[in-house]
Formats: structure tokens, sequence, C-alpha cells
């Protein structure tokens, strides 16, 4: 696959000059200010980092390279036969800003093939995790045991030059893309099926091939997990794990220690663990209404009374966010096409009419709309997927692909430790009170 890394790095080499005149010219100017509210916030919209792949409009939603879900679904190679955009074809785009041809894709599947054989001992380590470890530790583990394979931390010991970081972290990127699905699969087969693990087959794409080490090959479960992979691919760099992954690969920690940290951030309740919370949250909501397909009323009773106890509503809700994630959208498309009648599918349509107008009603609450979380299980519970402990997994293999091509680029463009400044509220007392300086 040296076709894609040439190109990559004559991307990469232009692109580094051209920022370099760029920084000299305007590197002075602001692009926005920070209130002292802003600090004990969250850093809720401050602008400090740059990350190449995607670009979030608050309205509109994510857009890889410039290109919208909707056009990414129009314009990206597809299986044959098939409808949803292939994973591969997004990764090329983020690390290329190019739509590959079906050509590229190809290429890069039978790479990701190549590449994907694991060590024993990453195996042997979830092996020694009880069997009820929660998913995402057990795909943790695998992911930090393979990190004795990695390039990047060879060739760092043996002083490489600062100059071809970014190769190393290319061939530990697309090493790594190539065996999550395996290692998903694993944790999948080992936790639910009794250890019975199915083998890869090598005429596969990367997505039908992972459903397929799932033990799922309708090809609706196919079409679903190319649509899956490439919609969680990225949502520019400040959500939890692509920050969690820029902040960690600054400091020079290879890609296996800084994509494990970014699943850490990711297995969080607020970010892509909401996931699962959906699924669970429905399948309770069901159990206590005595109902398959709750109505909007009891549906809005039913919130009223989670939001009196002092719970979130998962899968609603976004830092950035403030219309209707456009993946959400994109699911419900994928439902209405696949499975309109489907109850669980019905109980989400359902969600969606009766919950933004009560969260708006709450008056502090900045988005009311659903997010990517909000519709996934629903379409995995259709095809039988219904250990929703698993899901969040799903998404971490999928958010793989962004953020490895961000931290190729981030390499490549020479971008340093990340190291913002923080203070502390004496410090805050101490200025508003005149005793002190602002510090920068
Ligand atoms: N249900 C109940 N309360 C909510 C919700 C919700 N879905 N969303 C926000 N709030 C509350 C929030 O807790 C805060 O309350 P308080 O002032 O009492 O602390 C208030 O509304 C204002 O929050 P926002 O500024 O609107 O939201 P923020 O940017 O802080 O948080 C989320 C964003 C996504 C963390 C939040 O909306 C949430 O907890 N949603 C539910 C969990 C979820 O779906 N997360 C997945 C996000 C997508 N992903 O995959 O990562
Ligand atoms: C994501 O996909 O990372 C989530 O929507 C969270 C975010 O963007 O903050």
């Amino acid at each position: 696959m040296e076709k894609l890394k040439n190109l990559f790095k004559a991307k990469a080499d232009a692109q580094a000059a051209e920022l370099k005149e760029l920084l000299k010219e305007h590197g002075t100017k602001k692009i926005g200010e920070v209130q002292l509210a802003q600090a004990f916030q969250g850093m809720r919209g401050v602008t400090g980092m740059v990350y190449e792949t995607s670009l979030l409009d608050s309205n509109e939603g994510i857009r890889f390279r410039g290109f919208s879900i909707p056009e990414l679904q129009a314009k990206l190679p597809k299986a044959k036969g098939g409808t949803e955009p292939l994973p591969e074809g997004i990764f090329y785009l983020m690390l290329t800003g190019e739509i590959p041809t079906d050509a590229d894709v190809a290429e890069l599947s039978a790479e990701w093939r190549k590449r994907s054989p694991i060590p024993t001992h990453a195996f042997k380590a979830i092996d020694a995790l009880p069997p009820d470890t929660h998913p995402m530790t057990q795909v943790m583990t695998g992911i930090l045991c393979m990190q004795t394979d990695s390039v990047f931390a060879k060739e760092y010991a043996k002083g490489a030059n600062k100059k071809d970081y970014w190769s190393y972290v290319y061939e530990d990127s697309m090493n790594m893309i190539a065996s999550l699905p395996q290692v998903a699969a694993y944790v999948y087969r080992r936790k639910y099926h009794g250890g019975k693990t199915i083998a890869p087959d090598p005429q596969l794409d990367w997505g039908a091939n992972f459903a397929h080490m799932l033990g799922y090959d309708t090809e609706g479960f196919r079409e679903l997990m190319r649509l899956y992979m490439t919609i969680h691919a990225d949502h520019e760099g400040g959500n939890v794990s692509a920050h969690t992954s820029h902040l960690v690969g600054s400091a020079l920690a290879d890609p296996y220690l800084s994509f494990t940290a970014a699943m850490a951030g990711l297995a969080g309740p607020l970010h892509g663990l909401a996931n699962q919370e959906v699924i669970k949250w429905i399948f309770a909501m069901q159990k206590d209404l005595g109902v398959e397909v709750p109505s909007k009323e009891q549906i809005e009773t039913y919130v009223k009374k989670m939001l009196a106890d002092g719970k979130v509503v998962p899968g609603y809700g976004h830092a950035v966010l403030r219309k209707t994630d456009p993946r959400f959208t994109a699911q419900m498309d994928f439902a209405k096409k696949h499975m309109p009648n489907d109850p669980a599918v019905k109980t989400v349509w359902a969600i969606y009419e009766a919950v933004p107008p009560i969260l708006q009603s709450l008056g502090k609450i900045k988005n009311p709309w659903p997010n990517v979380d909000a519709h996934s299980g629903a379409l995995l519970v259709h095809y039988g997927m219904k250990e929703y402990e698993f899901y969040t997994v799903l998404f971490g293999v999928s958010r793989a692909l962004g953020v490895q091509a961000a931290q190729i680029w981030s390499r490549a463009l020479g971008f340093p430790i990340e190291r913002p400044k923080s203070v502390t509220i004496q410090n805050v007392k101490d200025w508003l009170a005149g005793k002190d300086e602002i510090w920068e």
C-alpha cells in the first residue's frame, strides 16, 4: 500500500509548507476570547486545537473533509450490490482529503486483510479476565497488549528522526485498524458465545468481515456495519475520545497507547457508553410499562419521572450540536428502508416525538435533540444483537478510523506536546480582587 502512503506524504509535505507560511504571516491573529466561566465549564466553545479529518457545524452536523453524511453516502464506493459506503473509503478520505475510487478501496481492504495478525499474548491477556468483564475493558486490554508490536515505539527507541515519526504512526495505525475487528469479535464471542470464535473471511471487505466474525452473516447486518463504521468514525477533535487520542499522542505515546486511552474516554456514559445506556433504558421502560412499543404519552410520563429523579435521558443532548444529529437521521433512514415496523425502532421514533419538548421545557438544556447514540442500538437489536454492553466497542472500532487518520496528520505536521494552562480558584479570586495578574 505504498501508493496511499506516498499520496499522504505528498499531501502532508505541501500542507506543512503552506502552514509554515500561514503561521509566519498570521500566527498572532486572535481566533477567540475565553471567558472565566468557560474555564469552569469544560472549555465549551474554546477553540484551541487543530484536527484535520473532520469539522462539526452545530446546526448542520459533521462534515468529513467537507462532505456531509448524505454526500458521503452518494460519493463513497460501495460493496457489490450494496448501497452503504465502505468504511475503507472514509478512512482514505480522512487521510488524503480525496474521495477514493473503487480500486483504491479494494486495495485498502486487501492491505488491512494482510496486516491483521495479532500477537497471541493479546488473546491470552483477554482470557485472563473474568468472562463477564465489560467488553470495553476486554478490548482495551487486547489493544494495549498489541503495543508490544508497535513500530513507532521500536523506532523511537532506536533513535528515529522526528521527520519520520508520521511514517511509523502510519504503520501502527494501519496494523491496529486491521486487527481491531478481530480483537473485538474475539471479545464478543468469548463473552456471549462460549468462546466459539469465527475465522475471518478473506473475501470480505473490512465491515462485512467484522460482521462475519461477530457471527452475523446477513446482507442487512453487513450493510448496517458499513454504515455504522462510516458514521461513527470521527466528530472533529474536541470530543473526549478524539481529544484524548490527540493529547496522549502529542506526548509521542505510540498509537496503541493513545488509542487505548481514547477508548477509555469513549467508555464513559456521557460519551460512547451512551449507546448501551439507550437500549438498556428502552428495555427497562418496555418492561416497567409492560408494552413493546410505549405510546408518546407513556414515554412523557416515564421521562418526567426520570428527570425528577436526577437522571439524564441517554442519547439526547450534545456539547456542540444544536439540532438533530445527522448520524441519527442516517440511521433513521436506514431503519425506514430495512425495518420500519420493528418495535425497538418504533420506540426510538416515539421517544424522538416525546422527549425534545420535555427537555426544551426545562430551560437549561442547550440541545434537546437526539445524538448518534439514540438510534444505533435499535438497529442492532433488530438483527439480534441484544447484548448492549458490547455496543460501545462497535463505536470504538469505528472511531479508530478517525482518530488514527488524525494522529498521522498530527505527527506529519510536527504538532508539539499539548499543554494548556490551568488556574486555581484562589488565583481567580486574587485576580478578581486585583491582587494578581491574569496568567498566561
Ligand atoms: N438529559 C437530562 N439532562 C440533560 C441532558 C439529558 N439528555 N443533556 C443535558 N442535560 C443537563 C445537563 O446535565 C446540565 O445540567 P446541570 O446544569 O444541572 O448540570 C444542563 O442540562 C446543561 O447541559 P448542556 O450544556 O446542555 O450539555 P453539556 O454540553 O454539558 O453535556 C452531554 C452534553 C452530551 C454530556 C449531555 O447532553 C448528556 O449528558 N446527554 C446524555 C448522554 C449522552 O447521550 N451522551 C452521548 C453524547 C454523544 N456521544 O456519543 O458522545
Ligand atoms: C462524538 O461522536 O464524539 C460525540 O457526538 C461527542 C462529541 O462530539 O462531543
